[in-house]
């Protein structure tokens, strides 16, 4: 797992439709630079250090897994996208769109194009008024003091209005709202444990998880797989059972929905693999059972991805046991996967081919994959 750290960024814009420029900016950064966490009210401030129209400036903390340099280019491209012309001389212009890092994490850079802390924010209360609207507890890593005794110290006296519209969140543009139980499906490696963490971390869900990790049937399974298929089809199905049935049970009111790492009907399309006919057939019976009256996610994904991909995740995950794992069994299992899913008319299926995507490495595969998901 990549490290993320908390930045936090100012806009400014005193030039053209200055509302719809903060709003794209924030929209840019969210698909850029990383998940916009809090965005602080529109203050209007006279402009400061040069004759300009006033300005509208806000503050927003953003969570990035890029370095400071990577940030700084992703705000620069932002700027430019949206109109900003390179500066003619040495004094400040008036601008369609100013970005710039005032704190990253604790962070402390000295680079000829890049300062962080920012140099001047201790200077400005165009920036720390704002600011202190999405910072309590900060501290200034250099300076040794928070954002409130920054401002109650700051010498700048001009007077600053806030604005009475308020930026929208860029998570409106997708929309999970709709749904109360979202299960993320796919072969192994596929990518379900990293997708269903990463919309549950970002979207306030409830995150259930296979805890396949410890059954101890596993790894004797994939050595002898004839003697011990039935023995691991039934402890996934006690297991599955008793974990689905606790989680789906505690309903938190705390979060907007629920997304899993799996379906139940897992072990079906696992054990049709598996097992020998006969043995399959009993094995159903006893799955139908048990899975009776259990609640059925609103939403089923299927995340494909060809084998050659999934081998290179599952070897980069480095689970002992998962060595010997052959093409031929990722192949049965996509099949079997894609032969339940035709036969399902009841269950709200979208099968996603992210073959040609990386949605954990770069942030706008990862977006494109939301917006399947929830469109
Ligand atoms: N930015 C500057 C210089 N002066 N004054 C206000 N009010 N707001 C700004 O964002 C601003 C400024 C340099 O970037
Ligand atoms: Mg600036
Ligand atoms: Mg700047």
């Amino acid at each position: 797992m990549k490290s993320v750290k908390t930045i936090y960024i100012a806009l400014g814009s005193n030039k053209g439709d200055k509302m719809q420029y903060l709003q794209s900016a924030i929209d840019a950064v969210f698909e850029k630079v990383g998940v916009v966490k809090k965005i602080s009210k529109v203050y209007k401030t006279p402009a400061l250090g040069f004759e300009g129209d006033d300005f509208y400036n806000a503050c927003i903390k953003v969570e990035t897994e890029l370095k400071p340099k990577s940030v700084l280019k992703e705000l620069k491209a932002i700027e430019f996208k949206l109109g900003r012309k390179a500066k003619t001389s040495k004094i400040y212009e008036s601008r369609e769109i100013d970005l710039d890092i005032l704190l990253f994490d604790d962070e402390v850079l000295n680079d000829s194009n890049l300062v962080i802390p920012h140099p001047h924010m201790q200077k400005r209360k165009f920036v720390l008024q704002p600011l202190l609207d999405i910072t309590k507890e900060v501290e200034h890593p250099v300076l040794k003091s928070t954002i409130e005794s920054l401002l109650d110290h700051c010498e700048d006296t001009s007077v600053i209005e806030p604005v009475n519209i308020w930026l929208k969140s860029p998570k409106r543009h997708y929309n999970f709202t709709d749904f109360n139980f979202i299960a993320i499906e796919g072969n192994i490696g596929a990518g379900k444990t990293s997708l269903a963490t990463k919309i549950s971390q970002e979207f306030n869900a409830k995150l259930i998880l296979e805890r396949f990790a410890d059954n101890p049937f596993l790894p004797k399974f994939y050595k002898e797989p004839e003697r011990y298929a039935f023995t691991l089809e039934m402890s996934f199905l006690a297991d599955r059972y008793q974990q689905i049935s606790d989680d789906l049970s505690q309903l938190d009111l705390f979060k907007d929905f629920m997304v899993s790492d799996y379906d139940v009907h897992k072990s079906l399309i696992f054990s049709k693999v598996t097992l020998p006919d006969d043995e399959f057939r009993l094995y159903r019976k006893l799955f139908y059972q048990v899975y009776k009256d259990i609640a059925r996610p609103d939403l089923y994904v299927y995340l494909y991805q060809n084998t050659e991909r999934l081998q290179a995740n599952i070897k980069k995950r480095g689970r002992k046991y998962e060595k010997e794992i052959q093409d031929e069994y990722l192949n049965k299992i996509n099949s079997g996967y894609l032969e339940f899913l035709k036969s399902q008319s009841e269950l709200n299926v979208k099968i996603i081919d992210i073959s040609d995507k990386d949605f954990v490495k770069n942030r706008e595969d990862y977006l494109w994959l939301l917006r399947e998901i929830s469109s």
